[in-house]
Formats: C-alpha cells, structure tokens, sequence
C-alpha cells in the first residue's frame, strides 16, 4: 500500500549533527524510541557509502517495521527497496522518478508555497513537506522561513498528506501541532539530543497535548 504511515515524529539523519556517534547506534535509538519513519539524508557522502548504510538501515527498518524513506538519491532507494524516496524543487521531477520507482513507492515532494502545493498534488506526489517553517542552520542553500501562514494554507485547501518541517524544536512544535500538523520532521532537534530516546518522548507529548488542545 503506497501510503506515508500516519504517525507524529518523521525523524532525519544527519551525520554531521550527531555529536560523532555512529548512524547505526542514532537509528537503532530512534526505532528503539518507536519512531516510525526515518528518512536517510546524507549530503556529503559518497555513493558508495551511502548504499552500504542505506543497505543496513533498510534492514533495521524492516526488522523495527518502520517506514524507510532515501533522499535525493533514487537509485540507491531503488537498489535497497526503500518504502519511499524525497525530493526537492530543483531535483527529478515525481512523474519522471515514479517511472524509475513504480507504483508500490511512496514519493515525498518538498514546497515552501501555494503554487508548489498545487503542482506537486497535479504530479501525483504521495506527501509533501511543508517548510521551512522557522529558520534553520542544518540544510544548505535553504529557502527563507516560510512561516506558519503557509502551514495554515496547506491545511485549510489540502487533503494530500503533509509533513511540517524546518527548525522544529521543542520549544515550538506545540505551535506547530496547534496549527494542524500532525507529523513534523525533525533533523537536529532530534539526531543531535545526547538522549534521543528522551527528546522523542518530550517531543511526542508536547505534540499530544498541543493537539488535544491543551495548548502548552
Ligand atoms: N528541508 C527543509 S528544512 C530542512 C529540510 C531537510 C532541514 C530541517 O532541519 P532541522 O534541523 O530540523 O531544522
Ligand atoms: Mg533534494
């Protein structure tokens, strides 16, 4: 079924933010905190490394029953049998990539405006990030923060699922949930935590409670 699994936390890896520890022992902890989709973005390595540790996350995934979703690179998540892959503004078009990866992958589409909503639900897109909501450091050559209006837009005119993301941090994700997000990604608020088992579960509550209303 080529759906994104309906959950709360979409965590990103990002070895150059996770205090050196090994990506194995980051995404062993994050599915061991019961997170559900891990997306592996890796700007700066080479190819061949990167289908080695695509390789061994596609396992732990499988193994843990989380959704595992490559980034930019369409021909490693072909070669691992990725759940999914993410692309962005400026990278192969979704109808050009659902012809190298078929029906059964998910494909996630970033937009930072109205217009690129509306084209990226035209392209047969399967989710798309919405962001970056607040500035952050951690993706080069970043568009400006868009801002929490565009995640109101998103909700108000879409169905199509959608992710929150960029500089979601603890002390903001209750806003963001209270806007109407349900899932948010998160980079260094989370593979940067000394405990991510810990920062995952602040994170889940706060964002349980702002949804219920509770407004922290
Ligand atoms: N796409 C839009 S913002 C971003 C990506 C990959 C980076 C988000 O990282 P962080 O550390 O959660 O702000
Ligand atoms: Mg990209």
């Amino acid at each position: 079924m080529r759906t994104l699994p309906q959950t709360d936390i979409y965590a990103i890896t990002d070895s150059a933010l996770s205090l050196g520890r090994p990506l194995a022992d980051v995404v062993g902890a994050l599915l061991e905190a019961g997170v559900k989709i891990i997306q592996y973005r890796e700007k700066r390595k080479k190819a061949g490394e990167m289908l080695r540790e695509c390789d061994m996350l596609r396992a732990m995934t499988r193994e843990a029953g989380a959704f595992f979703i490559v980034n930019d690179h369409i021909d490693i998540a072909v070669l691992v049998k990725a759940d999914g892959v993410h692309v962005g503004q400026d990278d192969l078009p979704v109808h050009r990539v659902r012809e190298l990866v078929g029906d059964s992958c998910v494909i996630g589409l970033s937009t930072h405006s109205p217009a690129q909503a509306a084209a990226a639900v035209q392209s047969g897109a399967d989710y798309i990030g919405v962001g970056p909501l607040y500035a952050t450091n951690t993706k080069e050559d970043v568009c400006e923060a868009v801002g929490l209006e565009y995640l109101d837009y998103i909700v108000k005119n879409h169905s199509i699922p959608f992710v929150a993301i960029g500089g979601i941090k603890r002390h903001n994700i209750a806003e963001v949930a209270r806007h109407g997000a349900r899932c948010c990604c998160l980079v260094s608020e989370i593979v940067g935590a000394e405990d991510i088992a810990v920062r995952v579960a602040e994170l889940r509550a706060i964002m349980n409670e702002a949804s219920q209303g509770k407004g922290l």
